[in-house]
């Protein structure tokens, strides 16, 4: 009597014991399966972008050299450049003399968008290595989510996607040329498409924002998906080249950022710059002056209270300064403020 109860309490265990067993082994089956894409860890992860660094855009030939030196010999260590600034080479000479030890610099550059083809892209990556004189990049950021047909202007390569594009850069990482690839200029929908695909996934998106376009959720979305944001034209309007571009006031003569960096002993640019850095954004003000380069670093020494935060907040004026998408002919930053208005299709909008 006793033993059938056994045996019978032993054979149920037993099935129960290989159902459970089962039903494990076919949900992980069914979770690897389904889970795409696969993330390849590359080396080298655990250093991460230092959250200042000296923008180079439009910076003079003739002094981007000696201002990339004398940042990186007053505490910058980061330095964010691209091929089509077209001054790279000065640049490398700028951190040629600064000597620092690589591993105590980040250097950026940026994948230009005749250059997305794999073999030109191959090419133009070298040249940025070599021309900032260095063995690998940091980061390397696809610059634009738009592809051009090579050696034709910005004539649009309709058979080079980013997802292709991506792939390519994928590839770069693996040849160690750089430690981590991202993105530049996307807008949601574009990194949406980039995350079901990665491999190497983006570790950054350089994108333009400040407290004139302060694009909260965005930035906010970019945390919950583990992408880090670089903030460029981190000084808004002050880049003369968007002084055409739209109808506000200099945002250094602002009575909002004059009065806040009366109230933190500081100067309306270190404010503001203070201000990215708080919202976790990484900020790399270009300026190819001594004076401006020392007075930027003192952002770091800035903060605000939350009241402070929540006034500026309230003063996003939406409006954005870098939008080529209109002479391209491409509809840019669809899903976000203020997006590429082509002539005559307003109403799609
Ligand atoms: N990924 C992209 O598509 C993209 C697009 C735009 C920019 N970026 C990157 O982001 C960097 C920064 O953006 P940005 O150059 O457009 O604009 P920015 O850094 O916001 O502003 C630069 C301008 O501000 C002036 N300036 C700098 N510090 C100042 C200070 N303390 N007081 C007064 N004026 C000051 C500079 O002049 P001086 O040189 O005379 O000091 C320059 O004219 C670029 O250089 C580039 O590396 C990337
Ligand atoms: C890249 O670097 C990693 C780690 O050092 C190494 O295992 C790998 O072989 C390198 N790949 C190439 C293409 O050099
Ligand atoms: C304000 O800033 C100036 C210049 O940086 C400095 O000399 C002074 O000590 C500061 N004052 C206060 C109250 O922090
Ligand atoms: C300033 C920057 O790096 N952004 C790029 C976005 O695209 C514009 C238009 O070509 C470039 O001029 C900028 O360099």
């Amino acid at each position: 009597m006793c033993d059938t109860r056994m045996t019978l309490f032993k054979t149920i265990s037993a099935v129960l014991l290989v159902g459970a067993y089962v039903y494990f082994a076919a949900t992980q089956y069914w979770i690897l399966s389904t889970r795409s894409p696969v993330r390849i860890e590359l080396h080298g992860n655990g250093i991460e972008i230092p959250s200042f660094g000296l923008g180079t855009w439009l910076s003079d030939e003739d002094k981007v050299a000696h201002a990339v030196e004398f940042a990186l010999e007053s505490g910058y260590n980061h330095v964010d450049a691209a091929l089509i600034y077209k001054n790279e080479k000065e640049t490398g000479k700028g951190i040629l003399a600064a000597n620092l030890p690589r591993d105590k610099l980040w250097v950026t550059s940026k994948l230009w968008n005749a250059d997305h083809r794999p073999k030109e892209a191959t090419i133009a990556v070298q040249k940025s290595a070599k021309d900032l004189g260095v063995h690998y990049l940091d980061l390397y950021l696809m610059h634009w989510p738009v592809a051009f047909v090579p050696g034709k202007d910005t004539k649009i390569d309709e058979s080079t996607t980013i997802v292709d594009t991506w792939r390519v850069m994928e590839d770069i990482a693996r040849s160690n040329l750089t430690r981590k690839i991202g993105i530049s200029n996307f807008s949601k929908r574009d990194v949406e498409m980039i995350l079901e695909i990665c491999q190497i996934c983006p570790y950054a998106h350089e994108f333009e924002t400040h407290p004139y376009l302060q694009q909260q959720e965005f930035v906010d979305w970019h945390k919950e998906i583990g992408i880090k944001v670089i903030a460029y034209s981190p000084l808004a309007n002050t880049n003369p080249v968007y002084k055409d571009k739209q109808k506000l006031d200099p945002i250094l003569k602002d009575p909002l950022w004059i009065d806040l960096a009366k109230k933190k002993n500081g100067t309306v640019a270190q404010t503001i710059l203070a201000w990215g850095l708080q919202r976790n954004t990484v900020v790399i003000p270009k300026s190819v002056q001594e004076k401006h380069i020392l007075e930027n670093l003192g952002a770091l020494d800035i903060k605000f209270t939350e009241e402070e935060m929540l006034e500026i907040s309230m003063h996003d004026k939406k409006t954005r300064m870098n939008d080529p998408g209109r002479g391209w002919g491409v509809k840019l930053f669809a899903d976000l403020d203020d997006p590429t208005q082509l002539d005559g299709d307003e109403d799609e909008l």
